[in-house]
């Protein structure tokens, strides 16, 4: 079975929603799209997986479930089902050579393949299915002991020099445009250039200020530019804590959107409608959408 096709339980295990659950979904919403094994067995890809996630976001929100299922619609359009991605091969052999050549502080290897799969495919596939993924690893493999922090910080220094010479001409042209930066004193950047990199593939011109802005230099940024959209990351609870009363102010003012695994699980009242799906390349999605719909924008 291929690695990114996965059966109903695994499907369930990853979303932690019962079978019953997803098959209805299935059912009532057209929400999924499995293709069959000779023998009958539905099998799921990547755009499933994030459409699930993309539901429970919503739902998350208290958004009715039907109209919850019509936004996941309108949200993973072509940009995700029409980009097939990098062969499981190919992603085998890459995230080898990334761990490999990046653990032994030696950067020409990762750098050459990484150069070699955006010859063949599009720099978004490439984030989506590899350089993302990779990064989530390292982290996971940092927590649990199997990579010193010498490793962990050449890596993610590696990736972040990637990522922006990637973004390159980001903040010139587009047809939306948006504010990107962490909150004071947050400097867990990686996601946030990453879900900069799916908007600007989205159409979006990108303002990035970077790691540990101060809340008013968001607020001038976004003035400067007209801008559609101020979206902060903030990777650590603290962060989100020592900010909350001036991004509360700042929200009241201008569309703000937070993403970042540091939002707290019980968010205050005020975020609930400005929080981003977790998926950097899923909330760049729902961004997008939420601008063109008024009711569902953060504002
Ligand atoms: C790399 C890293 C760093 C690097 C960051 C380098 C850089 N250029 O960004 C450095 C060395 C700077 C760093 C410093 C610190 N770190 Co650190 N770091 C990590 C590590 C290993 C990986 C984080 C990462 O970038 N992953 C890659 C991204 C792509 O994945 P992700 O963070 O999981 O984010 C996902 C989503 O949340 C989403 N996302 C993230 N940002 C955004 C933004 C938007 C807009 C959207 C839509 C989505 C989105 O995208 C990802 C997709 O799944 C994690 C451990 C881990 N397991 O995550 C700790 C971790 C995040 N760090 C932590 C801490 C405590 C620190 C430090 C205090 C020092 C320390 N004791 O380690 C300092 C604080 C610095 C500061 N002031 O912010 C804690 C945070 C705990 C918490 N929840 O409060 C973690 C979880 C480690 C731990 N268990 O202790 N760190």
């Amino acid at each position: 079975m291929s690695e990114q096709l996965i059966r109903i339980g695994e499907l369930s295990r990853r979303t932690g929603l019962s079978p019953d659950v997803v098959r209805a979904w299935e059912r009532r919403y057209d929400l999924l799209n499995p293709t069959r094994t000779d023998g009958g067995y539905r099998l799921y890809g990547p755009s499933d997986l994030s459409r699930l996630r993309l539901m429970q976001h919503y739902l998350a929100r208290g958004i009715p479930t039907a109209q919850a299922a019509g936004l996941v619609h309108r949200v993973q359009t072509a940009a995700f089902d029409a980009n097939p991605g990098l062969p499981p091969g190919d992603v085998r052999k890459a995230l080898r050579v990334l761990r490999e050549s990046l653990e032994q502080f030696d950067d020409a290897p990762a750098d050459r393949t990484l150069e070699r799969l955006l010859g063949v495919f599009a720099s978004g596939a490439v984030l989506r299915d590899l350089v993302l993924p990779y990064l989530r690893e390292l982290g996971e493999r940092w927590q649990a002991g199997e990579v010193s922090i010498a490793q962990e910080h050449f890596a993610s220094s590696f990736i972040e020099g990637w990522m922006l010479s990637m973004a390159r001409g980001w903040s010139r042209s587009g047809r939306h445009r948006a504010v990107l930066a962490c909150v004071p004193g947050e400097r867990h950047v990686l996601g946030l250039i990453g879900f900069g990199l799916a908007l600007r593939d989205l159409g979006w011109r990108v303002t990035y200020l970077g790691a540990d802005a101060p809340i008013v230099a968001e607020e001038r940024a976004a003035d400067a530019v007209g801008a559609d959209a101020v979206v902060l990351s903030v990777s650590r609870t603290a962060a989100f804590d020592a900010a909350d009363d001036d991004l509360r102010a700042l929200a009241g003012t201008h569309a703000v959107a937070l993403g970042g695994s540091g939002i707290p699980n019980d968010p205050p009242g005020w975020l609930t409608t400005r929080t981003l799906p977790a998926d950097p390349l899923v909330a760049a999605h729902a961004l997008t959408d939420a601008i063109g719909t008024p009711t569902s924008t953060p504002a």
